[in-house]
């Protein structure tokens, strides 16, 4: 392949219409690229400042269900100068070619192909929106263009136990960075040659050539029986045409990133990997570390002032430890311990949290007791509540408890003390 001076042109789609349902109640109301995560970010963020900070600024985002507050934030955080030309444009599904929504990823791509039409671009690169992770798409980039192939796909090893959850990845046997097999999901994976009880997933991240990925969705559009799937059908067809390679997520360095960090990728798809994604945020010597400026995540949370501890009543003092906090929120006279609260919540007297998720605006009274909980939006915690205490009062009560015991508070939910 031949590119003109400066390397090649490359547009980033990011897919962003996923459903989420194994995040309800957390995605009652908003799309799963939409759900906030680490007191001031949205999920989507961690995808679009990968993408920005591997130097493509040219940038589409694909959203279709519920999508208003992902489309509110990512106008509102990801302005660009549009001088250069560069953008971050959400796109929503607008029956452009199809009267239908989109049928599938795949399907996405497809009826937003005008917007591939109008930037003629040499490489796609196509992401997912619900990962938490670091990762430098040119140099993915630079190992397609070398390897000569029409995708590229990122792999990660991960439990055979989660196979069900991903795309699966097999290699061949002289070049293992060539598919031999793709598997969307499946249920009797193979574990790897060296290391029986993993497989090698797809992280949901591809390098397209740009003509092979419009050929792909367009001959993918007429075919009888498809789901339109990136990874269902997209993947598997063009490992039939021997033009899929792999790309090792180990290889992949991130400027200033540690030891420790290097390699964190989380699909934060379950209420229990959502939380404990978290609890990976607020460890002393964080396992994902937001602190790493040269590879910055990027957000907008509003116009709120710095976090702040109080007195109160009786003189206690208001203490948050091994918690990440975020502006306008005030902790007076509470103990908070190895939580992340989101922007503009009141924790007040003789409270005290303990591994508590929270997000925006939330209030807890006084008096209260709360361990392993998400809180979402809005939600106000009357005084002398206890939540995480006891699995069968919180059931009772219409909580949704996670597989791992953890409590969730739906957005706006009225909780009685
Ligand atoms: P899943 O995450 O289960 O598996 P999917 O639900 O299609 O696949 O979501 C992939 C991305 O596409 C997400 O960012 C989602 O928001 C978005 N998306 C889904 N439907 C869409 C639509 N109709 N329009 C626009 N965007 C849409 C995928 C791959 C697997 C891989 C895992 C890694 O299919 O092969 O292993 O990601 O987590």
């Amino acid at each position: 392949m031949a590119y003109r001076s400066g390397g090649p042109k490359v547009l980033a789609i990011v897919l962003a219409g996923g459903e989420g349902k194994r995040l309800m109640p957390l995605t009652r109301d908003r799309a799963k690229p939409a759900v906030p995560f680490g007191g001031i970010y949205r999920l989507v963020d961690f995808a679009l400042s990968n993408v920005v900070n591997s130097g493509y600024l040219k940038v589409v985002v694909l959203t279709q269900y519920k999508s208003h507050s992902l489309d509110r934030h990512v106008t509102k955080t990801w302005r660009m100068s549009t001088m250069l030309g560069n953008y971050v444009a959400p796109i929503p599904a607008q029956q452009r070619i199809d009267k239908n929504w989109y049928l599938g990823s795949a399907d996405a791509i497809y009826q937003s192909l005008n917007t591939i039409a109008d930037e003629k671009p040499d490489i796609i690169v196509v992401v997912g929106a619900d990962h938490v992770y670091r990762m430098d798409f040119s140099q993915m980039v630079d190992q397609h263009i070398q390897s000569g192939a029409g995708v590229t796909v990122a792999a990660i090893r991960q439990p055979i136990g989660m196979a069900d959850q991903f795309g699966v990845i097999e290699v061949d046997d002289e070049d293992p960075t060539k598919i031999s097999a793709f598997r969307e999901k499946p249920s009797d994976p193979k574990g790897l040659p060296d290391s029986p009880d993993e497989i090698l997933a797809s992280m949901g991240n591809y390098v397209f050539t740009a003509d092979v990925l419009v050929d792909a969705v367009t001959r993918d559009h007429d075919l009888a029986g498809s789901r339109h799937d990136m990874g269902g059908d997209i993947v598997p067809a063009l490992v039939a045409r021997d033009a899929a390679y792999t790309y090792d997520f180990k290889k992949n360095v991130i400027p200033g990133g540690t030891d420790r960090d290097k390699g964190y990728w989380r699909d934060v798809g379950t209420l229990d990997s959502y939380f404990d994604a978290h609890m990976d945020l607020i460890s002393i010597h964080p396992i994902f570390n937001l602190y790493n400026y040269d590879w910055p995540i990027f957000t907008d949370y509003g116009p709120y002032p710095p976090a702040k501890f109080v007195h109160g009543a009786h003189g206690r003092f208001g203490e948050a430890l091994n918690s990440a906090v975020s502006p306008g929120t005030v902790i007076s006279g509470a103990r908070v311990t190895n939580s992340v609260i989101g922007a503009n919540c009141r924790v007040h007297s003789y409270s005290e949290l303990d591994q508590v998720v929270m997000l925006d605006n939330v209030t807890i009274g006084r008096q209260c007791r709360i361990q392993r909980a998400i809180i979402d939006k809005n939600v106000e915690i009357p005084e002398g509540t206890e939540i995480g205490l006891d699995p069968a009062r919180d059931a009772a009560r219409g909580f949704t408890l996670t597989e791992n015991g953890v409590v969730v508070i739906g957005k706006g939910d009225i909780v009685e003390p």
